[in-house]
């Protein structure tokens, strides 16, 4: 039968297992279990495994009785949380036994949107999946398939990129990615090779040692600790203060952290790049880099040639564990000379200038970040960001003399097309002073303990699997070449071809996420999306506003139901199955079946993955979370029973594993110093290697690439913001106001919008006002406003307050689901992202569109979106209902 004319029913109707059916049900109206008690032990057992309601993973003390799990408390013994655990962690249970979990498969029953389900089996999801990929790929290829996840940080993000490679399609999307930490990950790692700065991502580990780091000064450069990581780097910032390490904080909103800081510099959302190269100047002006540091451990002093802006290399070198040579030029001779790397004593390069060899001009790669940072005076900064001269001076000197100090750089850069550009400033002052592998600084190498093949991901990705042509049809991939370091396709590329077929039309679409519908930009065109596609699968733990427009909903597994290996610090945990409740599943579970299932079907590449010889380090796929797990604690020498009962240990202590100055050990096979884990073995201010990136894809695709339409730029660049509220911008004048975002500490993303305390806590999200706005367009505190973008309207609640730049608004993301089984399906009343914007320009490295930084206008409303909840009694609804069964575990 042809895939392209069959419904839902006709593939069931294909499925010869297919079973007799329960009734259809309301979303809401999940069905009962049916399998009956169990005796049980009535002791109560206390279980070690740590949390996963946000993308940090801070020590838990489970405590279970009768298989149910009624305690969680910090875990003390956790170096990072060291104990302290947040609201959100804390629901754990609120989350776990929520009465609308989606406890099974269930299969839509009526129209699409008409929320009608009938349960089914396991079986004959995972056969109904693989018999309509199986039939999308021979009659439009692979690529017409779409998966996605979600979660920034997800230790199985790979999982999805696996089962991609494996199955042939190259698109898999996070709303994360270029939105979220690749535009830092890709400047920090090709500019360092180390660690970068995001606290929320469990990284700036320097920072866990109050007692001895010497760092004196941190900047919170669009991040918010106390919000986004409360328990972990939210306490260890609070640690850090108490002990008088001054704070700089850069961020529109007077947040927690800006509240206890030193310097607080509300700047206008999507500006920062504008104060960043302001910092790099001044710091060149007036001298306060690290000379020596620089010269000798930078690419700086080397010469560029200006026509091809590519480094003028002496020698290239053949072996691989020593870099190329590269041109200085020598003050004492007045002439280039090749500097071998590391350094040479009988040279004495220029930093700065340009010079002419045979007939042509290059500059060293410090005299073009000077001209760079040229016109950014603080005086322009103060006026193109909104600040005052004067705080932005005292937040320099701040930073550069009172030493050591580190500059930690959060989500906010990444959430507007000038994301690559900020990771790449936000460096480059941190490495001008010297900020790198110092006691006391937040760019650093300490020891792993060598149980994953990448820093606390798991799956392993296979991408050698993914052919050569297939790569090709990456959507955005050619374009923008950063997204190859995650594998991963380019979330707008992928909404144009869903809404226009070009390149071409995808047609499936399996997401494994919370509600893409609240975490997109411009929800809108999203759902118009889905409705092009003729089966989407939804995988979570419970019916969110994407399930709506979905054809099947699995059941995914809460953290208290999932096994993973957990690094932190020096210390291993394990985040351990505290119970499993009905059919739910692991996310990597559920790839590594329907990979069985398509190669049941005949998929070659499907069957190779199952052969253990074929897939070597690639690992063939599993039948268990078990089984993958004991792969990875055998380098440990224990199977992960072993090791979840050990678990929290430390596999190295605390002084080995803190090692500074990686870059100084001398390497035994070149008798040199190891250097900086780049190609010139020096920090690469100057970014030469974005060129051949953008040219070929290398070094991150697995295949050479064709080139993106333009080479992208070695060193950061201002883009002012398109939807501008500068004088002159006519857009401006309808919508005057900058909308901005940032986390809430009650929620994860799109979860946990249906725990009743957490709801009780934050029942509606609070638009914030300056007074002055406030004034100007008669609202009040606590008034119900429109807030309307060029894409469209929501409402939410006025908070007035003086603690915001007043050219700025800011709310979060927020959908109902309360309101799940109205017409609006929860995303259209308050959700933010109804507002942002999902079309060009985009970052020209890794593709990054608008979620923060773009225009609206707010009116009074005379009353909330109908069918919300704001009452606490509201919310008893979700409260668990302790009759169904759970299963114990140990
Ligand atoms: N306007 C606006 N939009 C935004 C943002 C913003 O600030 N403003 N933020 C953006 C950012 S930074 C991001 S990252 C995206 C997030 O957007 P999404 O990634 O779509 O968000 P969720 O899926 O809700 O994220 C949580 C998911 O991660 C899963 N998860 C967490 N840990 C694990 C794990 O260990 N294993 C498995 N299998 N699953 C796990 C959770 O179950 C849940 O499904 O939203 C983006 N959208
Ligand atoms: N509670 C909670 N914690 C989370 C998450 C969550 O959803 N909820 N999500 C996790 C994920 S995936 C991520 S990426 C991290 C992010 O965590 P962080 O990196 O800390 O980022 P946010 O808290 O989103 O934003 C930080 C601050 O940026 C400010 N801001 C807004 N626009 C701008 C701007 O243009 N410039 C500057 N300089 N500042 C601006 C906001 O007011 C906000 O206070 O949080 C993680 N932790
Ligand atoms: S910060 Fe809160 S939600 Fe995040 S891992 Fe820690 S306890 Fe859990
Ligand atoms: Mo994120």
């Amino acid at each position: 039968m042809q895939g392209k004319n069959m419904s839902n029913k006709d593939y069931l109707s294909a499925i010869s297992i297919m079973r007799t059916s329960p009734a259809v049900g309301d979303i809401h109206d999940l069905v009962k279990s049916t399998k009956p008690k169990m005796e049980r032990d009535t002791a109560e057992k206390k279980i070690k495994t740590c949390c996963r309601a946000c993308i940090a993973n801070c020590g838990v003390i489970a405590t279970v009785k009768n298989g149910r799990v009624i305690k969680l408390e910090g875990n003390p013994e956790d170096p990072m949380s060291k104990g302290r655990m947040c609201g959100k962690g804390l629901s754990g249970i609120q989350a776990l036994y929520h009465p609308n979990r989606t406890k099974y498969p269930m299969l839509r029953a009526g129209k699409r949107g008409e929320n009608k389900w009938r349960r089914i089996t396991w079986d004959d999801a995972l056969e109904m999946i693989a018999r309509r990929l199986m039939d999308a790929r021979e009659e439009f290829g692979a690529e017409s398939v779409v998966c996605s996840t979600g979660g920034g940080g997800n230790p199985e993000i790979w999982s999805i990129a696996r089962f991609c490679n494996v199955f042939g399609t190259p698109n898999w999307f996070e709303p994360g990615c270029a939105q979220c930490y690749l535009p830092r990950v890709l400047a920090y790692t090709m500019m360092y090779g180390g660690s970068d700065s995001s606290i929320a991502d469990s990284n700036c580990l320097e920072l866990y040692f109050p007692e001895d780091t010497p760092i004196k000064t941190l900047v919170l450069w669009g991040t918010d600790p106390s919000y986004s990581c409360p328990a972990s780097g939210g306490g260890a910032v609070v640690d850090l203060r108490a002990k008088g390490v001054k704070t700089v904080v850069i961020d529109p909103r007077f947040t927690p952290d800006a509240a206890k800081a030193d310097v607080w510099l509300p700047i206008r959302p999507g500006t920062d790049v504008a104060l960043m190269l302001c910092w790099i100047r001044y710091i060149i002006e007036n001298k306060l880099y690290d000379e020596d540091f620089v010269l000798k451990w930078t690419n700086l002093p080397y010469l560029v040639d200006v026509k091809t802006n590519m480094l003028l290399r002496a020698r290239e070198s053949q072996n691989p564990e020593e870099p190329d040579t590269f041109t200085v030029w020598d003050r004492k001779t007045n002439s280039a000379q090749p500097l071998e790397y590391p350094w040479n004593d009988d040279l004495e390069p220029e930093l700065e200038g340009t010079f002419t060899i045979d007939g042509r001009e290059y500059k060293t790669g410090f005299q073009l970040l000077k001209e760079r940072a040229e016109p950014f005076t603080i005086e322009t900064a103060a006026k193109n960001c909104w600040l005052d001269a004067d705080k932005i001076e005292e937040a320099i000197l701040l930073f550069a003399q009172n030493t050591p100090s580190g500059l930690a750089l959060g989500v906010a850069t990444d959430h507007n097309p000038n994301s690559m550009q900020a990771a790449m400033a936000a460096a480059t002052i941190d490495l001008l002073l010297g900020n790198v592998e110092k006691p006391g600084t937040l760019l650093q190498r300490f020891n792993t303990s060598g149980v994953f093949d990448m820093p606390n991901y798991i799956v392993p990705i296979a991408s050698r699997m993914l052919p050569r042509e297939q790569l090709k049809k990456r959507l955005g991939g050619t374009e923008y070449k950063g997204l190859h370091l995650w594998y991963a396709a380019h979330p707008a590329s992928i909404l144009d071809a869903m809404l226009t077929g070009e390149p071409y039309q995808p047609k499936i679409w399996i997401d494994r996420s919370g509600n893409k519908l609240g975490a997109l930009a411009n929800t809108s065109e999203w759902v118009k999306a889905m409705g092009k596609m003729d089966f989407i699968v939804h995988m979570y733990m419970y019916a969110t506003s994407f399930s709506a427009y979905a054809d099947l909903l699995l059941p995914a597994e809460e953290w208290l139901e999932t096994n993973m290996i957990v690094e932190t610090c020096n210390t291993l945990v394990a985040r351990q199955q505290v119970t499993h409740l009905w059919e739910t599943m692991d996310e990597t579970l559920f790839w590594s079946k329907l990979a069985k299932r398509c190669a049941d079907l005949g998929h070659e590449n499907c069957k190779k993955a199952m052969d253990p010889e074929f897939m070597g380090k690639d690992l063939a796929y599993w039948d268990t979370m078990e089984e993958l797990m004991d792969h990875f604690t055998g380098r440990l020498g224990m199977t992960w029973k072993e090791f979840a009962r050990k678990a929290p240990f430390e596999y190295m202590t605390k002084d080995e594993w803190r090692e500074y100055y990686i870059y100084r050990k001398m390497d035994p096979k070149t008798n040199k110093p190891t250097g900086f884990d780049t190609p010139s073995k020096k920090l690469e201010i100057y970014l030469e290697s974005l060129i051949p990136l953008g040219r070929t894809g290398q070094p991150f695709s697995e295949y050479p690439l064709p080139p993106a339409s333009k080479d992208y730029d070695p060193l950061p660049y201002y883009m002012e913001p398109f939807e501008s509220p500068l004088e002159g911008s006519e857009l401006a004048e309808e919508f005057p106001l900058v909308m901005t975002n940032g986390r809430l500490p009650f929620f994860h993303h799109n979860t946990l919008r249906n725990v009743p305390w957490l709801r009780e806590l934050y029942p509606a999200p609070e638009i914030w006002l300056h007074t002055q706005a406030a004034e100007k367009y008669g609202i009040a505190d606590k008034d119900w406003v429109w807030i309307e973008s060029k894409r469209g309207k929501i409402r939410a609640l006025a908070y007035v307050t003086e603690g915001i730049n007043p050219g700025v608004v800011y709310m979060e993301r927020f959908w109902n689901p309360e309101t799940l089984n109205t017409e609006t399906h929860g995303w259209k009343e308050m959700n933010v992202n109804v507002l942002s914007k999902s079309d060009a320009p985009y970052n020209d490295v890794v593709g990054t569109y608008t979620l923060r930084g773009f225009l609206v206008k707010v009116s009074k409303a005379d009353s909330p979106p109908e069918g919300v909840w704001l009452k606490p009694e509201d919310f008893k609804a979700w409260l668990p209902k302790p009759v169904d069964y759970t299963e114990e575990i140990r």
